[in-house]
């Protein structure tokens, strides 16, 4: 085999970024999460325009191709609403047996699973942590410590995105700080 067949690779790392041309970049604000929170009255004291998570991703196949793989790195800042920590939307696949991986990079936090029968629990995240997300569970990250939280995710490309659920019924448990602690009540 000839040189000319060895290429770089269209993306890497610096430290948790992403980088490489085709990476996308997306934001979601204060004024994005309406309704996700629980206490209204706090959540109204924070500037809407206030950045609560970035998204990079790497989306190789057009949406709904099936076989394909996307990969994404979120980057979830710390803070609460009222004593609710900083989180994702979350949401269920739209194909809803399709599964994910989430991995912890940076900071430490917990994955939220919440299945159709509205059972909730939840993993710890920290850099290092994997995550297996298995078909037909809803999946959100709080922040719950005082820094950036980053964590990796790869999932199919046919999975889509069902955030109406959540957004109609949340999730049936909160991440709370009780003292200092994470508590899901
Ligand atoms: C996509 C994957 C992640 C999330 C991201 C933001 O399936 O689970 O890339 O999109 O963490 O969360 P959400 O719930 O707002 O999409
Ligand atoms: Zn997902």
């Amino acid at each position: 085999m000839s040189t000319s067949n060895i290429i770089n690779p269209a993306l890497f790392f610096a430290d948790d970024n992403l980088i490489g041309d085709k990476v996308e970049k997306s934001v979601r604000r204060m004024k994005d999460l309406k309704g996700i929170f629980q206490d209204e009255a706090a959540f109204l004291q924070i500037q809407e325009e206030k950045l609560v998570y970035e998204v990079s991703s790497f989306l190789p196949v057009k949406e709904g191709t099936p076989g394909g793989l996307y990969f994404g790195i979120t980057y979830l800042y710390p803070g609460k609403v009222g004593d609710e920590y900083f989180m994702t939307k979350g949401h269920f696949h739209a194909n809803i047996d399709r599964a994910e991986f989430y991995w912890g990079l940076k900071g430490e936090g917990m994955l939220i699973f919440m299945d159709e029968q509205r059972k909730v629990w939840a993993e710890r995240m920290f850099p290092g942590s994997l995550h297996y997300i298995p078909g037909g569970i809803a999946h959100r990250v709080a922040n719950t410590g005082n820094q950036m939280l980053s964590f990796g995710a790869c999932w199919p490309s046919d999975a889509g995105h069902n955030y109406e659920e959540i957004a109609q019924n949340g999730f049936a448990c909160r991440l709370v700080d009780r003292n200092g602690v994470p508590n899901l009540i």
